[in-house]
């Protein structure tokens, strides 16, 4: 009895309103999932308002600083999995080379196909965000988002761009393709950032 509700209060804690915990690793997209034969013609592209422009290689995405983080995932349509460990690169790292000019408040995240999630400047820039290769000890499989995906561990996963290819910093924001839909600007599941009315 004592563990069970011990058990039930830490995990109301943990669960953000109106989610239901999975042990599963639910698959949610749009488009296809892109087959890499080699990643020798794979790029990152970072542009925008930014001091230093950036173009990287997987291989040399590899070789700046690798950080692990630590999150729960909350998807908005309600499935929750709890304790997975991302491996990748800080978006810090990212910041601190390529120094985002004073004007730029919003990042559009572009994944392959055209794909793309908003996200303010600050949540991009969260010490905990992380452009992410791996999964609980594992590379990213296929339809996970290899060879990389955005984690913003602190809001909801329709931000978390997989199979990314472009970061963008702007001065407006720009609505991807669930903002697009109705879905939220920002998307913080304790708030249920679910959906924008305006
Ligand atoms: N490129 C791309 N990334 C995407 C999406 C997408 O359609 N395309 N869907 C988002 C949504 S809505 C969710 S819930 C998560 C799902 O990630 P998963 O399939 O690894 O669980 O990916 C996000 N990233
Ligand atoms: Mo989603």
């Amino acid at each position: 009895m004592f563990f069970g509700k011990a058990r039930q209060h830490q995990q109301s804690d943990r669960v953000p309103p109106n989610q239901n915990v999975t042990t599963s690793f639910p698959v949610l997209h749009t488009g296809h999932v892109p087959d890499y034969e080699d990643l020798s013609k794979w790029n990152l592209q970072i542009y925008g308002l930014l001091e230093q422009p950036l173009l990287l290689t997987f291989d040399e995405l590899c070789e700046m600083p690798q950080s692990e983080v630590s999150n729960d995932i909350h998807c908005v349509t309600g499935w929750s999995k709890l304790d997975n460990v991302w491996k990748g690169i800080k978006t810090q790292e990212i910041a601190k080379r390529t120094k985002p000019l004073e004007e730029a408040r919003f990042v559009i995240l572009h994944a392959e196909e055209g794909w793309m999630a908003n996200v303010p400047l600050e949540d991009f820039l969260m010490d905990s965000s992380l452009l992410a290769h791996s999964h609980n000890g594992v590379p990213l499989t296929p339809e996970h988002g290899f060879p990389l995906r955005a984690v913003m561990p602190h809001l909801y996963f329709w931000k978390s761009a997989k199979w990314l290819r472009g970061i963008q910093f702007t001065k407006e924001n720009h609505p991807g393709f669930w903002e697009k839909n109705g879905y939220h600007m920002r998307g913080n599941p304790w708030k249920e950032e679910r959906y924008s009315f305006d």
